[in-house]
């Protein structure tokens, strides 16, 4: 065991054979039969599992799976570039985990000894950090402190028993990496099955984004974000969570960003059972319906789905239910021929000359203060037609728009624009981009036509459904389960068995 540790340590960037792979995704059961747990509860949830639990399922986000060696459970992650559409003909670059951001979730056992290969096919070193585990300091990921960093092409090797239960997650601890996506959840399962059990177990990840329409790259110097994500996706691009009414689900938010999210669910009343540090005492539930998850931190919430319909679970702060937010969008995609105040770049916080403290940007960037947004502030209730004949054509670049999206007329009253505060400096107004079609998948079967307008950022639904919709549901996403990865491979090491 010790030997082949260190032929793996020494093995520094096994390199084509491997990065040539790095996607390769298995049937469900993979290596990972050991765990005792139902994974076919993932698809098939009818049926009350005898188990001790169940699986947690990430929407959007695939499992990794692993295999044992000896006693030990081996996963396998491969820090690199990724390509991910976070919104219908939105792709951009970011960085994570086997081909995912947020990388794979993990699942392991309260005491499992496990082991994590990880390789580096970033451009630059990285480190990885087990987020809250109490682990020896060696094995803990900080660069520098407690290891070398893990240099591009290089590979570091973690193993450690886990005496933990709870949500976890793990993350590069370079802080421009975590803002590009470097993070994934890892769930421990409790020796002793919680206390009442679940039907369902979801993980969430949020994560944010600033991305310039027509830009792919997230700017990671950025203070302010107008992409949102759950699980890497934007509303409505989302999964929804899919619940047979009066099932008890639980749900394990984690944030890694630069905000905290304060999330909400409709129509149902939730307990906090837990923490970024595990299960807490029954005695500290309390009843409530948004819980704030603070940056690094996961919060688990669980709740009887009592009440039948399609409800939104959104974080509240209201510019984070938005996509694609950026200060000169908004009132360019209502009205022709406003003037602009400050140009794209410049009303994200991207400077292009000078400092950010100047007098002449500071008031500007962020949140719009003073003297820097007046321009912006003078076109809301300026009259409709343009003064200047070219500023009709003073257009600021519009995101690409995509096949298949209705860019439908925003409705408002005639005057609309005498009312003080019209219109508003946002994108995403009414029944303006629907596009139910494009973002189509079995579990958004029989959602009321249009929905897709009215959902944005970080916003999915839990979808609370009577027997017969919830089975059509399953139905529907048995037949497509193949083309769809539900566990991720361990790319190059079906040859290492011992
Ligand atoms: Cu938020």
């Amino acid at each position: 065991m010790k030997n082949r540790r260190d032929f793996l340590r020494n093995t520094v960037g096994l390199g084509a054979g491997l990065a040539a792979v790095p996607h390769l995704f298995a049937a469900p059961q993979a290596n990972g039969t050991a765990m005792d747990m139902d994974m076919k509860h993932m698809s098939h949830a009818t049926e009350r599992s005898n188990s001790r639990f169940i699986s947690v399922e990430t929407p959007d986000v695939p499992q990794l799976s692993w295999r044992m060696d000896g006693s030990v459970k081996e996963f396998h992650l491969v820090a690199e570039p990724v390509k991910q559409e976070i919104f219908p003909g939105r792709a951009v670059d970011l960085w994570g985990y086997n081909g995912s951001a947020p990388g794979p979730t993990i699942q392991v056992n309260q005491g499992d000894r496990v082991r994590i290969i990880v390789d580096n096919h970033l451009p630059e070193a990285t480190s990885m950090h087990w987020h809250g585990f109490e682990i020896p300091s060696e094995m803990d990921g900080a660069p520098g402190s407690s290891q070398d960093p893990i240099p591009p092409g290089g590979r570091f090797v973690y193993e450690f028993t886990l005496h933990q239960e709870g949500t976890y997650f793990y993350h590069s601890h370079m802080a421009m990496q975590e803002m590009m996506g470097m993070i994934g959840a890892f769930i421990m399962h409790p020796k002793e099955s919680y206390k009442p059990r679940v039907d369902k177990d979801f993980a969430i990840i949020m994560q944010e984004y600033a991305i310039l329409p027509n830009i792919k790259v997230p700017n990671s110097m950025n203070m302010e974000f107008n992409w949102l994500t759950f699980n890497g996706k934007s509303g409505p691009a989302n999964t929804p969570l899919i619940v047979r009414h009066g099932e008890r689900v639980r749900i394990r938010l984690i944030n890694l960003g630069m905000d905290h999210h304060p999330i909400h669910l409709h129509g149902h009343q939730f307990v906090v059972t837990g923490t970024e540090g595990g299960r807490q005492p029954q005695s500290t539930w309390g009843p409530g319906n948004t819980v704030l998850v603070g940056v690094a931190q996961s919060r688990d919430v669980e709740f009887v789905a009592t009440n039948p319909g399609d409800w939104m679970l959104h974080c509240h702060l209201p510019h984070h239910m938005m996509n694609q937010m950026s200060s000169m969008v908004g009132p360019m995609s209502r009205r022709n021929g406003m003037p602009a105040g400050l140009d794209m770049e410049r009303g994200m916080g991207m400077l292009r000359q000078g400092s950010a403290t100047s007098e002449e940007n500071g008031p500007s960037l962020g949140r719009g203060l003073g003297v820097g947004s007046t321009a912006e502030q003078a076109m809301s209730n300026s009259p409709l037609k343009a003064e200047n004949p070219a500023q009709q054509q003073d257009m600021p670049n519009m995101p690409d728009m995509p096949q298949g999206m209705q860019m439908g007329k925003p409705e408002v009253s005639k005057d609309a624009n005498s009312v003080p505060g019209f219109p508003q400096d946002a994108f995403m107004e009414g029944p303006m981009m629907a596009m139910d079609q494009m973002v189509n998948k079995p579990e958004n079967f029989g959602l009321r036509p249009g929905w897709s307008g009215f959902m944005a950022g970080m916003m999915t639904f839990v979808r609370v459904l009577p027997p017969d919709k919830y089975d059509q549901i399953m139905e529907l996403r048995k037949k497509q389960e193949g083309n769809k990865p539900m566990k991720m491979d361990m790319p190059g090491m079906e040859d290492k068995h011992e």
